[in-house]
């Protein structure tokens, strides 16, 4: 499982984990640096931890320190991701290779979370959300590379679904093509982040942690190389009201477009602005949508652990 890998430092207590076949989650580090403000996000990073060590597993939180990939940071570590913020540049499948061979510091999106989660022998990764077809793709193929990592990478990614900046239509229609099975956790529709429901359906329901497992060990045994994609609703009681929501979401939009935002740079300027514009609201109910999945994560992970320990 684990492959020699020069560049890679698994953190200790990971490490001996995984030598041990016991239950690991993959965190990424875009969610810290890009995807919240500070304080908010280092005290949300802490707290996805505890919460893993609660259900029974060892976080790895992922990153680029130094040209170093990262399976498990330290507290100062991440403490050190949250202050930088923004600064520290966003790293995708493109940028690993310059990263490692000079030195410097990368925030993991999906994308090179499962790739260095994967390098590590990582199987569960919980998030938020997750990059995909933009509104508009088809004139400006903004297409995430976090679509096509799932279609390449064994991974299970557990997050709330992805929010409505994107075509959450045509992002289902790309995962289709790429063979990434999109699972709906206690439900038969796709979740929206802020809110439960899209409209659109997932192409399974599955209703416990081991009935994960036993699709993802059976993923692997069939030597697919792909991940899988599970959806989890965010609790009923943080989830917003949909006007107020997509108001806000039109408008970044909107904003997005005429200030000339491109490229990597549109994510987290969306994210951004639609939390300025919901105030507080929308980072506490993000802050409550990571939690759940970091605890349906440890327990699938665990699952995950039981299944491989009896074949
Ligand atoms: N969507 C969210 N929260 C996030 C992200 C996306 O709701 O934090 C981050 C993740 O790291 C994701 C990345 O992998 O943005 C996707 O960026 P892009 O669209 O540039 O591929
Ligand atoms: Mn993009």
């Amino acid at each position: 499982m684990m492959i020699d890998n020069t560049y890679l430092d698994v953190k200790p207590d990971v490490a001996q984990a995984l030598a041990e076949g016991k239950p690991v989650v993959a965190l990424e580090s875009t969610i810290i640096s890009h995807g919240m403000p500070y304080p908010q996000n280092v005290q949300t990073a802490l707290n996805v931890e505890r919460i893993i060590r609660e259900n029974g597993a060892v976080p790895a939180t992922i990153a680029v320190i130094g040209g170093r990939l990262k399976a498990g940071l330290t507290e100062e570590e991440i403490e050190y991701f949250g202050k930088k913020g923004t600064a520290i540049r966003k790293a995708s499948r493109r940028d690993l290779a310059m990263l490692c061979a000079r030195g410097e510091d990368g925030a993991t999106t999906v994308t090179t979370t499962m790739m260095i989660a994967h390098m590590a022998g990582i199987s569960i990764f919980a998030t938020g959300g997750i990059g995909g077809v933009h509104r508009g793709a088809e004139t400006t193929m903004d297409i995430s590379a976090d679509l096509e990592e799932l279609a390449q990478t064994p991974v299970m990614v557990i997050c709330a679904g992805a929010k409505a900046i994107l075509d959450l239509g045509l992002t289902l229609e790309y995962l289709e093509t790429k063979g990434v099975p999109v699972i709906g956790y206690g439900t038969e529709e796709l979740p929206a982040f802020y809110t439960r429901t899209s409209g659109l359906k997932v192409d399974y329901r599955v209703d416990s942690p081991e009935e994960l497992a036993a699709a993802f060990r059976a993923s692997k045994a069939l030597g697919l190389r792909g991940g899988m994609l599970v959806t989890n609703p965010i609790p009923q009681e943080y989830a917003m009201p949909l006007d107020t929501i997509n108001a806000a979401i039109d408008q970044a939009l909107a904003e997005c477009s005429t200030q000339g935002i491109h490229g990597k740079e549109i994510t987290p300027f969306l994210l951004a602005r639609v939390a300025e514009l919901t105030g507080g609201d929308s980072l506490a109910s993000n802050i409550r949508l990571v939690y759940n999945n970091a605890a349906l994560a440890a327990r699938t992970a665990a699952a995950f652990c039981r299944r491989e320990a009896a074949n």
